[in-house]
C-alpha cells in the first residue's frame, strides 16, 4: 500500500519538473534569508536566478558539518524563532552538537514523510507500534511518534532504556511493529531469552531499523531471532531526521528517497565531481520543501549508490543502497582502508559468536594494531580451549582474506559488551594521530 500515491509513484519527468520548481524556490530563500548562503554566493558571483535546471545544482557549493557548527546554534535558520516550533539536535560524540529547527509546516510534512515510511514498511491503522527510539533531541523518538500517529496506528512512546521492562511492555500490549535501532532490537532479544520469554511468539510483525550501519547478516539475524520482516530506515536530523529514506516491504531491496522532498545526488568524496547513478560514492542532500531549517548540497559522509531501476511496488523514487560506511569513520590501518561494517560482515558469518562485537586501534610504535573483540555464543563459549584457539584463527584468517588487514581476535564471554540503548558505539580508536 502506498500513502502518498500521486507523489510516490510519479513518472520521472513530472517529478524532475516538480523537483526542479522547488530548487528554484529553495536557493531563492536561502540566500535572502541565511546569511551563510549569501556570503558564500556573492563571493563565488552565484546568483540563485542561475539555476534553470537541475544540472545547475552542481555549480552551487557544498555545505558541510562544520558550516553548521560555525553557526551554531540558530545560525542556518531561515525563518525567525517565533515561527520555529521544535528544536532538535544530531547526537555526536564529542563537541557542539549540530541544531536543527522545524516550522509548523515542517513538522506537518515530516509527519506525513513518516506516515509514508511506515506505511512502505506495511504498517496500517490497525497496528500497535512500540517506539523505542529514543525521545528527545535525538529525532528518531519523536519523528516515528508524529508518523505513526499520523498513520492512525496506535503508538507506545518507550522510548529507549529500562530493557526489563520493555520486555513486559512488549508482551502484555501485544505491539505488531517495533520501531528501534538494529543494535537495540538485538539487546531486547537478549534480554527476552535471559526472561525465558520466546519473543517470536509474541504478536510482532515488523521491525524498522535504522540510524546506525547494519549488514545484511544482521538483517538475518534479527529477522530469526525476533519473528519479524526487518526493514532498514535511513534519515539524518541535518535532512530532516528519519523519513528521508525506507525500503519497501515488498521487495526489501533498496531504500525509496523521498526525491520529491529531498534531492539526492552521489559524489566522489575526494573530488566532489557528481558521479553517475549506479556508482557507489558520497551521498549529498539538498532539501526542497523544509522552511526553518533547508539545506542545499549537504554532505552526509554515507557511502552508497543510487539505482533508479522500477520496484515491484510501484513507487518510482530512486532507491539508495545499504549505507556502506561512511567517507568519516573508515579506518585507515596500516595504509588499509577498513569499514567496521565490513568487519561485521565477516563475524556476521562465523556461527560461534553472537553479534556484539568493538574494534579496537591503537599503535604500537609507528604500527597500527586492531583488536576485534567478539563475543562467543552461549554454545561455544563451553567448549574447549583448544578449540576456540582454532576459532580466532580462522576468524583472524577470515578478516585477512576479505580485507587484507591482520588484527588481533579477542573472544570475550557472552554478555560482557556494553549494550547500547541508542546507537551501538563498536570502535575506539586510540590512535592520536
Ligand atoms: O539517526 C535519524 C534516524 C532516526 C534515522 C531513526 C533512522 C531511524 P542522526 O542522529 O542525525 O539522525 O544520524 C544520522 O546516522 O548520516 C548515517 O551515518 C547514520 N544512519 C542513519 N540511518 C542509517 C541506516 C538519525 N539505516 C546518521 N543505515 C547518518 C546506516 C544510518 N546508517
Amino acid at each position: 500500500m502506498i500513502y502518498d500515491e500521486e507523489f510516490e509513484t510519479l513518472p520521472r519527468e513530472a517529478l524532475e519538473a516538480l523537483q526542479l520548481k522547488r530548487l528554484q524556490a529553495v536557493v531563492q530563500r536561502v540566500y535572502s534569508t541565511v546569511p551563510f548562503y549569501k556570503k558564500k554566493y556573492d563571493e563565488m558571483k552565484l546568483r540563485p536566478e542561475q539555476v534553470r535546471s537541475l544540472d545547475d545544482l552542481q555549480r552551487l557549493p557544498f555545505t558541510v558539518k562544520d558550516d553548521l557548527r560555525d553557526n551554531y546554534p540558530f545560525n542556518m535558520f531561515s525563518v525567525p524563532m517565533s515561527n520555529v516550533v521544535r528544536i532538535h539536535a544530531s547526537s555526536g560524540t564529542t563537541g557542539k552538537p549540530i541544531v536543527v529547527g522545524y516550522t509548523s509546516r515542517d513538522i506537518d510534512l515530516w509527519s506525513g514523510l513518516m506516515a509514508r515510511t511506515l506505511m512502505a514498511a506495511g504498517v496500517t491503522r490497525s497496528d500497535i507500534v512500540h517506539n523505542a527510539y529514543g525521545y528527545g533531541l535525538f529525532t528518531g523518538g519523536l519523528g516515528f511518534h508524529y508518523g505513526a500517529e499520523r498513520l492512525g496506528a496506535s503508538v507506545i512512546p518507550v522510548s529507549g532504556g529500562n530493557t526489563k521492562r520493555q520486555v513486559m511492555l512488549l508482551q502484555d500490549f501485544g505491539p505488531t511493529v517495533l520501531t528501534c535501532t538494529p543494535s537495540y532490537a538485538l539487546y531486547l532479544a537478549e534480554a527476552a531469552e535471559e526472561m525465558g520469554i520466546d519473543i517470536r511468539k509474541l504478536r510482532l510483525r515488523v521491525g524498522i531499523f535504522g540510524a546506525e550501519p547494519w549488514s545484511v547478516r544482521m538483517r538475518e539475524e534479527i529477522e530469526r531471532k525476533i519473528g519479524v520482516q526487518a526493514i532498514d530506515i535511513f534519515g539524518l536530523s541535518e535532512v530532516i531526521g528519519p523519513g528521508v529514506s525506507v525500503e519497501c516491504i515488498e521487495a526489501k531491496n533498496g531504500l525509496h528517497i523521498f526525491e520529491d522532498h529531498f534531492l539526492p545526488e552521489i559524489i566522489d568524496p575526494d573530488t566532489g565531481e557528481k558521479l553517475p547513478w549506479g556508482e557507489e560514492g558520497e551521498l549529498v542532500f539538498t532539501t526542497l520543501t523544509k522552511e526553518a531549517f533547508p539545506i542545499i548540497r549537504y554532505r552526509t559522509r554515507d557511502i552508497t549508490r543510487l539505482f533508479p531501476e522500477p520496484c515491484r511496488c510501484g513507487r518510482t523514487m530512486v532507491r539508495m543502497g545499504r549505507i556502506t560506511g561512511r567517507s568519516d569513520d573508515m579506518l585507515i590501518i596500516r595504509g588499509v582502508n577498513v569499514f567496521p561494517s565490513q568487519i561485521e560482515s565477516v563475524l556476521m558469518n562465523v556461527k560461534e559468536v553472537a553479534p556484539h562485537y568493538l574494534l579496537i586501534v591503537d599503535r604500537e610504535g609507528q604500527l597500527d594494531t586492531l583488536e576485534v573483540q567478539v563475543e562467543v555464543n552461549e554454545g561455544a563459549f563451553h567448549d574447549e580451549v583448544k578449540v576456540l584457539q582454532a576459532l580466532q584463527g580462522r576468524i583472524q584468517k577470515e578478516i585477512r582474506e576479505m580485507l587484507g588487514v591482520t588484527c588481533k581476535v579477542k573472544l570475550v564471554e557472552p554478555h560482557t559488551i556494553k549494550r547500547s540503548e541508542g546507537k551501538a558505539q563498536r570502535v575506539i580508536d586510540r590512535r592520536k594521530i
